[in-house]
């Protein structure tokens, strides 16, 4: 199926000048990347990103991280684009990643582990609402 997922490169990613190399990797495999911005993420929206997280221990440390300087934020589309995504980054501890998976190569640890990628469907739908709201009406 058709699908839209939402990346974003993180500011460990962005700071070590990965965003074009990283870039290039979802061209490479042949998804699509349709929307793109750099942006300094405001507190606001990273809490509203990471609300189902917001008891966590590592919450706090995690917007931290996350406001700390420069991302960037695209759309991806393909056939099947939020699983084959997810695919391309790894799991979320690069020392756990498969082999050549994005966060297996370039992650520094659990905490920055360079790239964002929404985990389903439906995730990618609000996340989308949340990081383009240019592209929505209301
Ligand atoms: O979807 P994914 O990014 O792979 O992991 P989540 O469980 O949604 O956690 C989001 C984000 O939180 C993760 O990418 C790094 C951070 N984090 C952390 O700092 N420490 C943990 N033990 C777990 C997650
Ligand atoms: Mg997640």
């Amino acid at each position: 199926m058709e699908e839209r997922t939402l990346v974003i490169i993180k500011p460990d990613g962005v700071e070590r000048n990965l965003t074009g190399h990283l870039l290039k990797e979802f061209e490479r495999n042949d998804l699509r990347i349709s929307h793109l911005k750099t942006m300094q993420p405001e507190m606001a929206l990273v809490r509203k990103h990471y609300a189902e997280l917001a008891d966590k221990p590592f919450f706090n440390d995690l917007l931290t991280y996350f406001t700390r300087g420069p991302v960037v934020v695209f759309l991806v589309d393909g056939r099947n684009a939020v699983k084959r995504v997810r695919e391309l980054v790894g799991v979320t501890d690069p020392k756990a990643a498969r082999l050549n998976t994005l966060r297996s190569l370039y992650g520094i640890d659990k905490s920055e582990n360079t790239i964002h990628a929404s985990d389903s469907f439906e995730s990618a739908e609000r996340e989308i609402k949340l990081w383009f709201k240019e592209l929505f009406n209301n």
